[in-house]
């Protein structure tokens, strides 16, 4: 035991859990044990809004398999995270949340930014600390931060401002590493078994294999089941896309190859993902969900299983331990599917090439909206999917890539391919628009020998261009190509299908949003012709690797609008009251 104050106790026990960044926005609250920061190892990366630190803290997480932490203001900052706390929960990334409180003596009695600062977290936490006595400070701060890692989701800590202060003896704990397993060897025999009478297996390899670092695993298996194997929706970077069994991701906007592959299943071995319900609707008028195949799923958290599709078999492990141990128990065997493995492969083959071939020759929208708005867009603007192209030729090697919400973004899904896990950082299924660019920011800090780029619509743009002031004064270097359209369009393709094109808050008249981030001390270029495009990321890359320079890229679009969002959710309005009756 040694005798120190809890802020000595609470800045220990991070620095004892590897902490050294974090993202947020200084307050008094917390002064205590900021003060002690540096002398730590420990960098408060000061943020523009709180809202940008959360989203840091998970970009943070997501690319080093780390803990992010961010940090607030009581009450004002606090609260102002909870929208980037809630895309970290589903993007199951461990991010550590320090919610600094009002003081015990004055809790109640509606004092100065008093809140309550656990309800507002509750929905998207795993686990929630509050410290009740100073000396339990190391205790609480140590299992916030093993429970962020081991229930892969973010925690918080809340500690009433007057706990930093004393003097208490401690022992400070060191991180506690959760040693996963491959899962029950009943369900691991019940799965080979299927595996071993595939005809036709298909592995959906999914964020658990990234979180795992399992994708040499799931090659492995793959490679010997000669199975097609496709991403799980916005986890593009689960599988190296050079590889001969890698189809592209499920999903909106994604691959038509993985899609038609997958409805040919017999045998789905969908590792680590929880099928999520957004991430296998039908698309493109296909209902390419494998209704009658025997589905395997393996996940570490036992309530993901059978949750939303029905599942024959139901793994609870980690998805690279459980890979290795299904290769081994296939290992030396001839398989049903090795008859036809060659024949598979060839077809694997084809509907690669004829996705490709679509999308090459797919550079713009066709239906009646989209070449209305073609027709009537003046100059220097380009058709969406064509840029999109042109930046996917572009990038850079080992690239991290960030995207927003927002039509022009679903559609890039069809045009991001990563070789390496822990590449792309997309909203998952909180879905907020403004999220990519403070994540990108904050993956950059975890790795700054790898380029960066956010994408976002100029909507989203709005909500998180502020933090582009962070990156100038940190010294945090990214690119964000910002895709211009004068509009929201995901939303507005709503009031297209359904409503009649009533047109209600939908135009955004934009200054120029290079010329805003030049004002704000970075570089700024607009795109106005697509051979310009490839050009502008290369040299804004350029500029992030050899000068630390951050840059806007704008690349001006077409009105154009790609496929609906989700086609489930909304039906045609009916109004009963008369001086509604043209709106229908
Ligand atoms: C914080 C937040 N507010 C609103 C929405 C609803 N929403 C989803 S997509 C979208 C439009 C995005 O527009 P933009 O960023 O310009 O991209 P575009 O669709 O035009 O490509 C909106 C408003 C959301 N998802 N998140
Ligand atoms: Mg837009």
């Amino acid at each position: 035991m040694t005798r120190m104050t809890p802020s000595e106790a609470f800045v220990e026990t991070m620095a004892a859990h590897g902490v050294t960044n974090m993202f947020g926005i200084m307050g008094s609250a917390f002064m205590d044990a900021m003060d002690i920061f540096e002398p730590a190892g420990i960098r408060l990366i000061p943020v523009v809004h709180e809202q940008g630190a959360a989203h840091m803290a998970d970009g943070y997480a997501r690319v080093s398999g780390r803990r992010g932490v961010c940090i607030g203001r009581t009450g004002t900052g606090i609260s102002t995270c909870v929208t980037g706390i809630a895309a970290a929960f589903w993007a199951h990334s461990p991010v550590v949340i320090v919610t600094p409180e009002a003081g015990t003596l004055g809790i109640g009695l509606g004092g100065f930014q008093e809140a309550n600062q656990l309800p507002m977290f509750q929905e998207f936490t795993k686990f929630q600390a509050h410290l009740n006595h100073p000396k339990r400070m190391a205790e609480f701060t140590a299992r916030c931060f093993d429970r962020a890692l081991s229930e892969m989701g973010p925690t918080q800590l809340n500690i009433p401002r007057d706990l930093f202060y004393g003097d208490i003896d401690v022992e400070i704990p060191q991180p506690a590493h959760l040693d996963r397993g491959p899962g029950g060897d009943r369900t691991l025999s019940e799965a080979a078994e299927l595996l071993r009478n595939a005809r036709f297996p298909v592995i959906i390899s999914g964020g658990g294999v990234v979180n795992a670092n399992g994708v040499d695993a799931c090659k492995a298996l793959a490679d010997r089941l000669g199975a097609p194997v496709v991403n799980s929706y916005l986890h593009n970077d689960s599988f190296p896309a050079s590889h001969p069994l890698w189809c592209g991701p499920l999903g909106y906007q994604g691959s038509k190859a993985a899609m038609n592959l997958i409805s040919k299943a017999d045998v789905v071995l969908a590792l680590g993902t929880r099928l999520g319900p957004f991430g296998t609707l039908p698309q493109y008028d296909m209902n390419y969900w494998p209704e009658d195949a025997r589905i395997i799923q393996v996940d570490a958290d036992h309530k993901m299983l059978g949750l939303v599709k029905k599942i024959s078999v139901g793994i609870c492990g980690d998805a690279r331990e459980a890979a290795k141990s299904l290769l081994q128990r296939l290992n030396g065997e001839t398989l049903v599917c090795d008859a036809n493995k060659e024949k598979r492969a060839t077809q694997i083959q084809q509907e690669k090439e004829s996705w490709k071939k679509e999308l090459d020759e797919w550079i713009h929208e066709k239906d009646e909206f989209s070449l209305e708005a073609i027709a009537s867009s003046g100059e220097g603007v380009m058709h969406p999917r064509q840029a999109l192209r042109e930046l996917e030729k572009a990038m850079p090697e080992d690239v991290m890539v960030s995207t927003d919400i927002g039509n022009i973004n679903s559609v890039a899904n069809s045009y991001l391919r990563f070789e390496k896990p822990r590449s792309f950082f997309a909203a998952m299924s909180f879905g907020n628009c403004g999220y990519a660019f403070p994540t990108i920011i904050g993956a950059k800090v975890a790795a700054p020998d790898r380029p960066a780029i956010a994408y976002a619509g100029d909507g989203a743009w709005g909500m998180s261009m502020s933090e582009t002031m962070t990156c100038v004064r940190e010294n945090i270097p990214v690119t964000a190509v910002v895709f211009n359209n004068g509009q929201w369009g995901a939303e507005k393709k709503n009031q297209v299908d359904f409503y009649g094109r009533r047109f209600v808050a939908g135009e955004l008249e934009n200054q120029s949003f290079a010329e805003i981030g030049r004002a704000m001390g970075a570089e700024g270029t607009t795109v106005n012709r697509l051979e310009d495009v490839g050009d502008a990321l290369r040299k804004a890359v350029d500029a992030q690797m050899n000068d630390n320079k951050t840059t806007i890229v704008e690349v001006m679009c077409t009105q154009e609008l790609g496929d609906h969002f989700r086609l489930d959710a909304l039906s045609k309005p009916v109004c009963d009251l008369h001086k509604y009756k043209d709106y229908v």
